[in-house]
């Protein structure tokens, strides 16, 4: 499934668990970076550059419409459909390692 198709599915899985929840649960195995009371960041699955890896917020915030006012330390990319957001809990991606394109890519 590419990731266009992905995200148009994911929206179907809002309000389940996501697979960030069951990482941060530790029901799913991930390669953790750093974790704190408030966050989590570990490497992505699918690494689009040498170096990707994703800060996710262990509050399920699904998406960036769905930040509260006591959550604006926080962070995201990636937002709703249109954006190819695959998993509905909020997260950003960091990439480095080889020159990055802008536009994104
Ligand atoms: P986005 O398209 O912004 O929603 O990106 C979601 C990212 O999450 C995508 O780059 C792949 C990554 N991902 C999805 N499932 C898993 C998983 O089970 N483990 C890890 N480490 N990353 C995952």
């Amino acid at each position: 499934m590419d990731e266009l198709h992905r995200a148009q599915k994911a929206k179907e899985e809002i309000g389940k668990p996501s697979v960030f929840s069951k990482i941060i649960k530790k029901e799913l195995p991930a390669d953790i970076l750093f974790e704190d009371d408030q966050c989590i960041a570990f490497h992505d699955i699918n690494p689009q550059a040498p170096s990707h890896f994703l800060v996710v917020s262990k509050k399920p915030i699904p998406m960036l419409d769905d930040v509260q006012e006591e959550d604006t330390k926080v962070l995201v990319i990636n937002n709703g459909e249109q954006g190819c957001q695959s998993v509905y809990h909020l997260h950003i991606h960091v990439v480095g390692g080889r020159q990055m394109e802008w536009p994104p890519g």
